[in-house]
């Protein structure tokens, strides 16, 4: 069978896609390999005892070789995320909600107990039974980061010692 000019015309379009698909491989494996980009760990959740009350979070973000900021944290395992910022002031405790927080290049900056922490209302029942729930970080450089927050029932500790562990492991 004799190619037809339309036939011509197709090949050279899948041969302009393929150039293209190819150019755009070594962009991807650049972005994932340098520079050593922001993350999140530790990451657990202290269920609040009471339904109308919210929980609260915390984690760990390490700096990557840029610094960024933490602009806000969504789940699809609550109703509401907010972070905020506790103070103690003439002896009253209060929080605040922030809108962003900084992160430096390689430096560490801990949601923790006391202080900066996430307010999280209506835990999913789902997420409390499997005892961990995803949240998705949004940085100002555009990278969202999925994590599994721990989800640790009223009263129970921080799952830090754990946590710790198995990151020593790894390295
Ligand atoms: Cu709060």
């Amino acid at each position: 069978m004799q190619p037809t000019g339309n036939e011509t015309v197709m090949e050279s379009m899948m041969r302009a896609s393929l150039a293209l698909l190819a150019l755009a491989a070594p962009l991807a494996l650049a972005s994932c390999g340098d520079p050593a980009p922001t993350y999140i760990d530790q990451a657990w959740v202290r269920l609040s005892p009471n339904k109308d009350t919210p929980s609260a979070g915390y984690f760990v973000a390490h700096g990557g070789d840029a610094g960024t900021q933490l602009r806000g944290v969504l789940t699809d395992y609550a109703l509401k995320v907010e972070m905020h910022e506790s103070m103690t002031e003439n002896g009253m405790s209060s929080m605040k909600p922030i809108s962003s927080v900084d992160i430096p290049a390689k430096g560490t900056v801990a949601f923790a107990p006391g202080g900066r922490h996430l307010m999280i209302w209506g835990v999913n029942d789902t997420a409390i039974s499997r005892g961990k729930m995803q949240m998705t970080f949004l940085l100002a450089n555009g990278d969202r980061l999925l994590v599994d927050a721990v989800i640790q029932k009223p009263g129970a500790g921080e799952p830090a010692a754990e946590n710790k562990a198995r990151e020593h492991a790894g390295h």
